[in-house]
C-alpha cells in the first residue's frame, strides 16, 4: 500500500479543486509520555506500538496554504523561503504530492512555530497536523480528526498525535492500509500539568528519528521486548492519568525515555543523543527528588531533557534549573 493509495481512499469523492485563495490552520506539538520508537511500516509511517502525548497548547506551528504562481512549491518557515532541497521543503513537498490537483498545481506554504524549535521541542509533528488541516481548509474536504491523523501521520508519525489538545493515545492499528491508526483525544483534563524544557544542546542532531528507528528496529537484540514493555508502561501510566497520581505518572515516563534510549544504545552503531550535560541534568532531577521535590524527566532522540512536574512544584523546580521554559498545556 503506498501513500497516495491511502490518500484515495480518505479522498474518495472529495473535491479536488480550492474553495478559496488561501486557508489557514494552527496544531500543537506534542511530547511523548509513552514513546513511539519503530514502524511497522516505513511508508505510512505505522508504529510497532501504541503511544501517549501530551499537546503544549499555544506552542506549535501555523500554516497557511495557497496557490503558488510558480511552476514548483514555494516554502517559507517563519518568513523566509527555504531553498526547495532543504529538509522540510522537501518533506512538505513530498506530502504535497499526495493531495496535489494536477502535475503542473504548486503551492505556496507559509509554516510559522511558535515552538521555539531550539528548545527541543519537535516541529515537524504540528507543522504536518496543522498542514493536514490546511489542505482540508484549502479543498473543502471536512475530514473529520481521525482522518486528518491518518493524513498527517503520512508526514511524520508523531504528527498523528498532533490533531488534539490534552492528553492524547495514538493507537498503533493493525491494518495493511493503516486505517485504524490514528490518535485521540482522552478525556482527562489536568490544569496542574506542567512541561519543562531543559535546552541544553540547539545544534541539530546527528541522525534523525527516521534513521535512529531504523537502526534500532534492524538491529537492536531487544527491541522484540519493546512492545510488551510499552504495553505495561502504557496501561500503568493511563491508570496513573485516571487518579491524578504524578508520582506514578512520572516514574513511568521516565522510565520509558530510558528504555527507549536503551533500545538506542544497544544498536550497531550505537546511537547516544545524550550528552555530558544531559546526564547531567538526570543527575539534578534525581538529586531534586531525593530531595523531596515532585520532578521527573522525559528524553527524546536528541541531547534535550524535559521536566515534568506539577503547577505546585514550579517554583522548587525552577530553584533548581534556573533556565527552564515552563509550558502550561491545559491554561489558555
Ligand atoms: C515520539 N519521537 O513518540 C518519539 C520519541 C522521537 C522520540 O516521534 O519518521 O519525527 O516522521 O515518523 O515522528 C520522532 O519521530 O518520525 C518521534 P517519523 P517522527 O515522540
Amino acid at each position: 500500500m503506498t501513500p497516495r493509495q491511502v490518500v484515495e481512499r480518505l479522498l474518495a469523492g472529495r473535491p479536488c479543486t480550492p474553495r478559496g485563495t488561501a486557508a489557514a490552520a494552527y496544531a500543537p506539538a506534542n511530547i511523548a509520555l509513552i514513546k513511539y520508537w519503530g514502524k511497522r511500516d516505513e511508508a505510512l509511517n505505522l508504529p510497532v506500538t501504541n503511544s501517549l502525548s501530551v499537546s503544549l497548547g499555544p506552542l506549535g506551528s501555523h500554516v497557511e496554504l495557497a496557490r503558488a504562481d510558480a511552476s514548483a512549491d514555494r516554502v517559507w518557515l517563519n518568513g523566509g523561503e527555504l531553498a526547495p532541497d532543504t529538509s522540510f521543503a522537501r518533506r512538505a513537498s513530498a506530502w504535497l504530492d499526495l493531495v496535489r490537483p494536477a502535475p503542473d498545481f504548486a503551492f505556496a506554504l507559509h509554516a510559522r512555530n511558535t515552538v521555539p524549535t531550539a528548545a527541543g521541542f519537535a516541529s515537524s509533528a504540528s507543522g504536518f497536523a496543522a498542514l493536514a488541516k490546511a489542505a482540508d481548509a484549502f479543498f473543502g474536504w471536512r475530514l473529520c480528526t481521525r482522518q486528518l491523523s491518518i493524513l498527517a501521520r503520512l508526514g511524520s508519525g508523531s504528527a498523528a498525535r498532533s490533531l488534539e489538545d490534552g492528553f492524547v493515545q495514538w493507537q498503533a492499528g493493525t491494518a495493511e492500509d493503516g486505517m485504524d491508526s490514528f490518535a485521540v483525544r482522552l478525556e482527562e483534563e489536568w490544569p496542574a500539568f506542567r512541561v519543562g524544557a531543559l535546552v541544553l544542546c540547539a545544534t541539530e542532531k546527528p541522525i534523525g528519528s527516521r534513521d535512529g528507528m531504523r537502526r534500532s528496529v534492524e538491529t537492536c537484540g531487544f527491541y522484540r521486548e519493546w512492545p510488551g514493555r510499552v504495553e505495561m508502561d502504557l496501561t500503568a501510566l493511563r491508570a496513573a492519568l485516571f487518579r491524578r497520581d504524578m508520582a506514578v505518572l512520572g516514574t513511568v515516563a521516565e522510565g520509558n525515555a530510558l528504555a527507549m534510549h536503551a533500545l538506542m544504545l544497544a544498536a550497531r552503531p550505537p546511537l547516544v543523543y545524550a550528552l555530558p550535560e544531559t546526564v547531567a541534568a538526570i543527575r539534578r532531577v534525581w538529586a531534586a527528588r531525593e530531595a523531596g521535590i515532585g520532578v521527573w524527566f522525559t528524553m527524546d532522540a536528541g541531547p534535550n531533557v524535559k521536566l515534568l512536574f506539577l503547577a505546585e512544584e514550579e517554583e522548587r523546580v525552577r530553584g533548581v534549573f534556573p533556565d527552564v521554559d515552563v509550558v502550561a498545556p491545559f491554561v489558555r
